[in-house]
């Protein structure tokens, strides 16, 4: 039996949990959970990075001894480093304002169409590559030497070694999927400095040991490897999709909803371009091919407003109201921002001449039906752009927990849905860091073992896919 920490930090929670990984055994346990809440300062809102850190600490103290640590966090958010190699500032957090109106400069100098053709990146405001064309100018950039993106960040405080994961750096819009190197072009033309970047590593890549002081702080005994795991969070939770040589489509389901298909080489047609969909890097020269959609944020940001009543009851609640009655394009931008989430979703319901939900079971009802509906959307389109088809359809994240949202995207694209794991990022961790170790074979073995040892639902799709189609067809309309 090996033991390995996977530090997960997502949008809404960071934890540490462990995994204990045997010739044919996967147990995973959590040992701390912290919240992770936005900070908003004069100058905008901006990650608690020491706040983390600090959990990132306190869960290794409580991990017992491990074979390595593994880091994965959300994407595209980084931190500048001066020359002494100390942090400027707190990382900016990507739902900041800074970015807005910033993609149009960008095609003036580069068209929108060249752009993905060279990255193959969907549109989303903050975009590593639009934050820094928002940087450009500020005292902060102009004294950075070293950009690392968060979880490098984190490794870097731990190891005191630099280094930039691939899976992650694909969703900075500076990586040419093709080559899976960085896009120099795109980084020439738009004066952007690659230098900032330290050098690319791969998932499986030694990251360095933990530095005495960690050593000393957390009680671990050294020396402690640092593994590189797929450090995007999306990539180590699709690498733990339960996958068994099937036909499948996958939703990561938790602040954001990420919906789309495993390929082996990007799709970077015009066509592709215009339904928003990126191809981001994934583990063993696969590519996610997804549309990012609002997910569980818009439920997140209306339990906030309406006082964190308890979650369960409420879905209970909203199982009862009627389905379909109204829903709103939950892959607008527009829903990027934090607050007034339920009037947000009242309006839009009221400007597209919907009935407009009213208590928070009818407005949880319309979010729910309005991610199922999302998530029908994209695999649909991803089947169609990539040519290649989805026969079930596997649900990890935070969102497994939610049965109602199982169901209705089952009974939306029509396929099964399997549901589970629900922390699969950290699985996803713990296996790559295991793989690196000689524990585990390739991909199909990891998906193998996730099988065999991990509890998954199984929800076959209701009723057949016409209301769904026509709620489709009344949001295209709208
Ligand atoms: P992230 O990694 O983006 O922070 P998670 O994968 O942890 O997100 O998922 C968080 C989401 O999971 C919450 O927004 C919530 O909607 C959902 N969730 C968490 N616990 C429960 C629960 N007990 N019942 C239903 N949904 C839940
Ligand atoms: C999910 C996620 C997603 C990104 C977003 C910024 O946590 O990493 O894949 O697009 O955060």
């Amino acid at each position: 039996m090996t033991s390995y920490a996977a530090v997960d930090l997502g949008a809404s929670s960071g934890r540490v949990m462990v995994g204990r990984v045997g010739p044919d055994s996967l147990e995973l346990s959590e040992v701390h959970r912290f919240p992770n809440r936005p900070v908003r300062v004069p100058e905008g809102l901006r990650w608690d990075v020491l706040g983390l850190y600090a959990g990132v600490l306190a869960g290794l103290g409580a991990a017992g001894p491990v074979d390595s640590v593994g880091i994965d966090s959300w994407a595209v958010d980084y931190g500048l480093l001066d020359a002494d190699g100390a942090l400027l500032g707190n990382p900016v957090h990507y739902r900041d304002s800074r970015t807005d109106g910033v993609a149009e400069k960008v095609w003036a100098t580069l068209p929108a169409e060249e752009l993905y053709a060279a990255t193959g990146l969907q549109y989303a405001p903050f975009n590593t590559l639009y934050q820094l064309t928002a940087a450009r100018g500020s005292a902060q950039l102009a004294q950075a030497e070293r950009l690392l993106l968060i979880p490098d960040l984190l490794s870097y405080w731990l190891t005191g070694e630099q280094g930039t994961e691939l899976t992650n750096a694909s969703t900075t819009q500076l990586i040419d999927p093709r080559t899976r190197d960085w896009a120099h072009g795109v980084a020439e033309r738009l004066g952007i400095d690659l230098g900032l970047f330290a050098p690319l590593r791969r998932p499986g890549d030694p990251a360095g040991v933990l530095r005495p002081e960690v050593l000393e702080e957390t009680g671990l005994t050294g020396p402690v490897p640092v593994t590189a795991v797929g450090s995007h969070d999306t990539a180590s939770a699709v690498a733990a999709v339960p996958a068994d040589g099937e036909r499948f489509a996958y939703i990561c389901t938790g602040t954001w909803s990420l919906a789309g298909l495993e390929l082996d080489a990007p799709v970077l047609t015009e066509e592709s371009r215009a339904a928003n969909f990126t191809n981001e890097l994934g583990l063993d020269g696969t590519v996610r091919y997804l549309r990012n959609i609002m997910g569980l944020w818009l439920l997140q940001e209306c339990v906030r407003a309406w006082g964190e009543p308890d979650l369960g009851a409420l879905l209970l609640e909203a199982a009862e109201v009627p389905a379909l009655r109204s829903v709103v394009d939950a892959g607008d931008a527009a829903f990027l921002a934090p607050g007034r989430m339920p009037e947000r979703i009242a309006e839009a319901c009221r400007a597209s001449g919907q009935p407009v939900p009213v208590s928070p079971a009818e407005v949880t009802r319309c979010i729910l039906d309005s991610l199922a509906l999302a998530h029908r959307k994209a695999v649909e389109d991803a089947q169609r752009l990539a040519g290649q088809q989805a026969d079930v359809v596997h649900i990890v994240g935070g969102g497994t927990r939610n049965a109602l949202l199982c169901q209705l995207t089952a009974d939306a694209c029509g396929l099964p849905v399997v549901a589970g794991p629900t922390e699969a990022a950290a699985l996803g961790n713990v296996l790559v860091q295991a793989r690196a170790h000689g524990r585990v074979g390739d991909l199909a073995g990891m998906r193998r073992l996730l099988i065999r040892t991990q509890p998954l639902t199984r929800y076959e799709p209701r009723g057949g896919t016409r209301p769904w189609q026509a709620a489709q067809a009344r949001l295209a309309g709208a």
